[in-house]
């Protein structure tokens, strides 16, 4: 039973004896990131940390190009797209093909949001690992569906994962801030910046950056190129956007700063209910008409790939085995091997909603 998760402002239970309390809702965490960061690793080490405090989150894999996840998953796009026949099929490279499959799912995201309302007494978060390349995610029709949907929903937080190694360029490390502050404009959400890979570089140098508009300067002032002036203009345009902004340093590898990362999503579900519900319900209010109809012509456009669904396919997904761990010299994950509880009820909803799909398509046809 979850202790910390946000309460709901308007969704009630009873208690029979006239009492009524705020139903308990689980934080959605959206892990976004650059290509390589660490997104899904860091999944991977949440769960086992979460699992180890007895909290495991409610976990969703919405990157259909994976090979093998490392975290069990409850929701997995891969169950319901595949895709490698959609870049077959219609000839699309790989960001074109997760695009699609994104808006496939995206098209049973109501019964994706049922089966999380469901749980949501039983877990106090729910991950979203999605794919690689970002911008797959927050730039396309579908990502912006998804997080609206969760965030009209559940308190919803983003975790940027920062590739910290890769940063300690201050033209990169800028690049990298931009890109989390497009997000916050695009998502009007909470925001934390995970700096991953602390095992390998220590993050104070990029924390140092944020805090102090001097030592950055002085960063740049190494750099001769163009684009060292335009960093440095932009340097000064960030000041205010770093004010508000959580940084951590963690490591996906060895759990470094995790608890914080907890913490920080924590607090960020807080300024979630405080500064951006209520922003978010107008906005949803007004966009309703305008995404129903878009997810209409999204339906639509799914009725002609039949194909693509391949529930029941075994060959479909016989390239993958999800409980494989890539990495074949690493030391067995104690999380991977548990035994966990068989949740009957939760596997057979979730078989309906795979058959869903089909049985949507044959009407349709
Ligand atoms: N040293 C180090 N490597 C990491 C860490 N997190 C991820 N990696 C490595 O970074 C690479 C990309 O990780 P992955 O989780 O697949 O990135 P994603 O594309 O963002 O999901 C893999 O080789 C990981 O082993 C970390 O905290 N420390
Ligand atoms: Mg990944």
């Amino acid at each position: 039973m979850a202790t910390n998760a946000s309460e709901e402002p308007n969704a009630t239970t009873s208690s029979g004896e006239g009492v009524v309390t705020p139903k308990r809702q689980p934080i959605c965490v959206i892990v976004l990131g650059m290509a390589g960061s660490g997104k899904s690793t860091l999944c991977g080490r949440l769960c086992g940390h979460l699992f180890s405090q007895k909290s495991m989150p409610y976990v969703v894999n919405c990157d259909p190009a994976v090979v093998s996840t490392p975290f069990p998953t409850n929701i997995d796009i891969r169950d319901t797209v595949n895709y490698k026949e959609v870049m077959k099929r219609y000839k699309l490279g790989p960001n074109g093909a997760i695009i699609t499959c994104l808006n496939l799912f995206a098209t049973q995201l109501d019964q994706v949001i049922q089966l999380v309302d469901k749980r949501a007494d039983a877990y106090e978060y729910v991950l979203f690992d999605t794919p690689g390349q970002i911008e797959v995610f927050t730039w396309s029709a579908s990502g912006a569906i998804m997080t609206e949907a969760l965030a009209s929903r559940f308190p919803t937080v983003i975790v940027y994962v920062l590739d910290t190694i890769r940063s300690e360029n201050p033209i990169t490390f800028m690049s990298n801030m931009l890109y989390s502050c497009s997000v916050v404009y695009k998502y009007k959400l909470p925001i934390i910046i995970a700096m991953n890979k602390c095992d390998a570089i220590d993050c104070k140098f990029a924390i140092d950056w944020m805090k102090d508009w001097q030592l950055f300067q002085e960063a740049i002032e190494k750099e001769t190129s163009h684009m060292a002036n335009l960093t440095r203009s932009m340097s000064l345009v960030l000041d205010t956007f770093y004010e508000n902004l959580k940084a951590v340093g963690v490591s996906a590898t060895t759990g470094q700063g995790l608890d914080q990362l907890i913490d920080a999503i924590k607090e960020a579900a807080v300024e979630y209910e405080r500064d951006y519900r209520p922003e978010y319900e107008r906005i949803k209010r007004e966009a309703q008409l305008a995404r129903n109809k878009q997810r209409e012509q999204q339906l639509h456009k799914a009725s002609h790939k039949e194909d693509l669904i391949t529930f029941g396919d075994p060959s479909a997904t016989a390239h993958r085995d999800r409980h494989e761990d890539s990495d074949s010299d690493s030391t067995p994950d104690p999380l991977m091997d548990a035994d966990q509880p068989e949740d009957e009820n939760e596997k057979k909803e979730y078989e309906d909603f795979k058959k869903s799909f089909l049985s949507q398509k044959s009407t349709q046809n």
